[in-house]
């Protein structure tokens, strides 16, 4: 089974949309194998944005980024991480279509409410940073005979 690693933003946690967008994919059948909430450190925005340290938006970006808490969660279930990409739609909010968490919530890239890995090798990397392994949990789920032939 694959895991991925997803956080709703500031922007998403201020305007009250939590709930609403982790019920989309509890609803669509994944699992929620950890969780936490609260405002992100330095040193983990950092490691996370590697890639985009030298970009010329990553000072607001981080501003925004650590401007209030964040929800950040696993979840596992089968082609996950492909599946929360599309569910999420495009990084820019113009371009995600009606239906996906921003095409229907925002409105600019820079406010784009919520991030998942976008590959296996950064969904690993990305679970390392923000969980310990003993924060994980492996569990049965009862409705998953229900959900998988
Ligand atoms: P995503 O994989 O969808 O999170 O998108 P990227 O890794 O390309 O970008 C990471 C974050 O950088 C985006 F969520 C928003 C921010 N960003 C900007 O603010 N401006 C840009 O031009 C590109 C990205």
């Amino acid at each position: 089974m694959e895991r991925t690693f997803v956080m709703i933003k500031p922007d998403g946690v201020q305007r009250g949309l939590v709930g609403e967008i982790l019920a989309r994919f509890e609803k669509k059948g994944f699992k929620i194998v950890a969780a936490k909430f609260g405002v992100l450190d330095n040193a983990i925005v950092d490691k996370h944005y590697e890639e985009h340290l030298a970009k010329p938006f990553y000072p607001s970006m981080k501003a925004y980024i650590t401007s209030g808490p964040v929800f950040r969660f696993v979840l596992e279930g089968e082609n996950v991480i492909a599946t929360v990409r599309k569910m999420n739609g495009a990084t820019n909010p113009f371009e995600a279509n009606p239906g996906t968490v921003r095409g229907d919530y925002a409105l600019s890239i820079g406010k784009n409410v919520i991030h998942a890995s976008d590959a296996p090798e950064s969904a690993a990397r990305e679970i390392k940073i923000h969980f310990a392994d003993s924060e994980l949990v492996s569990y049965t789920k009862i409705d998953e005979c229900q959900i998988y032939e």
